[in-house]
């Protein structure tokens, strides 16, 4: 099985690298380096396998440069995509308007279902916003909103990214059983 996810933001320097990276165990913090364009990391996670025989899946993932100049390359970034994860910064509220923007454009035109989408408020080290006081509003609200924090609690976001990665391949094979049993039947 075989599953592509998008990793997104229009923010540059809201950690979508750095996340990344810890998420496929890939390499440590570095300096920050804008991302040009997409950055494509292929891992498997010893966690996640597909349900029927047990063996692993293959992920992509997708680490989108945040900087608006790469805009003209989303069409080609969302096609095909089997899941996307929104990271914003967690100390900047005003970025919710845009959220629901890439929201609208990346999950629902493509019609992905919300559980295929994931927001993930990124805590960077020495920011003070604690998670209490973040409230989103209709649609956003609907989706899976978790908190990482690298430096505090990095398994949390660790976890929380399994059981994603785990509901992605349900709903990737589950629309190929039906695509399956379409031309069966
Ligand atoms: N120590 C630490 N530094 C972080 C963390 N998140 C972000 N940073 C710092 O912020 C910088 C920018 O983060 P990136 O992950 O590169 O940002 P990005 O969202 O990929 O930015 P673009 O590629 O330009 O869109 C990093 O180089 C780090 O220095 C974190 O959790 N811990
Ligand atoms: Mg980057």
């Amino acid at each position: 099985l075989f599953s592509k996810e998008l990793l997104l933001s229009s923010f540059p320097q809201s950690g979508k690298t750095v996340l990344a990276n810890f998420l496929t165990e890939s390499s440590d913090i570095t300096e920050y380096n804008p991302t040009q364009g997409v950055r494509i990391l292929e891992f498997e996670n010893p966690h996640v396998t597909s349900n029927t025989k047990g063996t692993g899946c293959e992920f992509e993932l997708w680490d989108c440069g945040g900087d608006p100049k790469f805009e003209s390359c989303w069409p080609a970034l969302m096609k095909d995509s089997h899941g996307v994860v929104i990271v914003f910064n967690a100390d900047l509220p005003s970025h919710l308007k845009e959220i629901e923007m890439w929201y609208s454009c990346f999950v629902q035109q493509q019609f992905l279902q919300d559980t295929q989408c994931l927001l993930i408020a990124h805590h960077k080290p020495g920011s003070g916003s604690d998670k209490g006081n973040l409230t989103l509003s209709p649609p956003l609200n609907k989706l899976k909103l978790v908190h990482s924090n690298l430096e505090d609690d990095p398994e949390e976001i660790r976890l929380e990214f399994i059981k994603y990665l785990k509901s992605i391949i349900n709903s990737v094979s589950e629309s190929r059983d039906r695509e399956e049993m379409s031309i069966i039947t």
